[in-house]
């Protein structure tokens, strides 16, 4: 196979013409895409904590978070440093090497509140593990504020694409969306952006999200694929299920556009059998929200994800930097294949 190219100018039709192939075909193009850049046995585990949770102004229609929608969400505050790194230190142990923290925000907090965001972040990386923030949006100097702590990557989604996004959330615009992305990029934090899937868009606002992504520089470092979990009391909550497949899909379509971004298989994993997330691997997934639960809704257990690991002896991804800063190998992994039975 020829050398695959980094683009910035997919189309949504070249995206539509991909996502129309037979399956078979489509995966292994997006397989063949990904093990030029990734090794391909390797699922990156990264636990999600909520540090601040609910009672959010923003109207997201699919959130169990926002102030606005009807969820049984108890709002929490802030969380202090010592109840967030006990979390991280448990996510450690069970085999987690990135530690993603979330906060029911619009934006992220001037003062004390972020000061002791800063001092999660530097309490996350002492521990070896990489950081992770979701705060809403950002000014160019908390941005700073965040590298020089040593915040790894910083979520912001897209959510869909530009045309659907008004019909899912008015209290903001995609372009303030994109506009701290930029800022994001600018104080050399990676960028992790990606979506929703199950909202009502159609095809098109997938694959529109998948060009704006792609016509990023550079292209996000990571890209979460969530499916709706339709929490009751939310506007989205009779949204049918996401059918296991198009998640499939969506996983080779990210794979394809955006060959060096982790995509990571995220909400709506509680609803996949494992057979359907090793065919979203095979379709280059290579990260996953790991642990009991995502922010506010359930996740396979910790447990089911080991053994699914073990079963398909798979392994859990060790960041790179990580090894060569440390001058290591990586680490034993706790799900190494078992020897087959005699
Ligand atoms: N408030 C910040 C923001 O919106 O950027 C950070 C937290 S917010 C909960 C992070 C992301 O979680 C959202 O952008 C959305 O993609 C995802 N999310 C929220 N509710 C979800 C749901 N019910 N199903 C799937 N993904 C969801
Ligand atoms: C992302 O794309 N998905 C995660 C993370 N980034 C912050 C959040 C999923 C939230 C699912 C609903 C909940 O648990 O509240
Ligand atoms: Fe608030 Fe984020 Fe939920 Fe929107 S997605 S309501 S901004 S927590």
């Amino acid at each position: 196979m020829t050398e695959t190219a980094i683009r910035h100018d997919w189309t949504i039709r070249e995206a539509k013409a991909l996502y129309a192939l037979p399956l078979t075909e489509l995966l292994f193009r997006a397989q063949s895409v990904h093990r030029q850049f990734h090794p391909p046995d390797a699922v990156q585990l990264c636990t999600l904590l909520s540090i601040k949770t609910g009672a959010c102004p923003e109207d997201c229609s699919y959130c169990p978070q926002s102030g606005r929608n009807g969820a049984d969400v108890e709002p929490e505050r802030l969380l202090t440093v010592d109840e967030v790194l006990s979390k991280a230190k448990v996510a450690r142990e069970a085999g987690a090497t990135r530690f993603c923290m979330g906060a029911a925000w619009r934006d992220a907090r001037e003062g004390e509140q972020f000061e002791r965001v800063l001092t999660m972040v530097r309490g996350v990386r002492d521990l070896g593990m990489e950081a992770c923030c979701t705060l809403g949006m950002l000014t160019d100097e908390q941005a700073a504020r965040l590298k020089d702590a040593g915040l790894t990557a910083y979520n912001h989604n897209l959510d869909s694409s530009k045309e659907f996004y008004g019909e899912i959330i008015t209290t903001r615009t995609y372009q303030e969306r994109l506009d701290t992305i930029s800022r994001v990029a600018g104080a050399g934090i990676h960028v992790c952006s990606g979506g929703i899937i199950g909202m009502g868009e159609t095809l098109g606002d997938r694959l529109g999200m998948l060009v704006t992504l792609s016509s990023l520089t550079p292209h996000p470092e990571s890209v979460p694929i969530n499916a709706l979990v339709a929490v009751e009391g939310t506007p989205l909550e009779d949204q049918p299920p996401v059918e296991p497949l198009e998640l499939v899909r969506m996983c080779a379509l990210a794979r394809l556009m955006l060959p060096q971004s982790m995509v990571r298989l995220s909400a709506g994993r509680s609803r996949l059998n494992r057979e359907a997330q090793l065919l979203a691997f095979m379709a280059g997934a290579n990260s996953i929200f790991y642990g009991d639960k995502l922010l506010t809704t359930g996740n396979p257990d910790v447990e089911a994800d080991m053994a699914m690991l073990r079963d398909a002896g798979m392994r859990a991804l060790v960041p790179a930097t990580d090894h060569a800063a440390a001058g290591t190998e990586p680490l034993p992994v706790t799900s190494a294949a078992p020897a087959p039975a005699e």
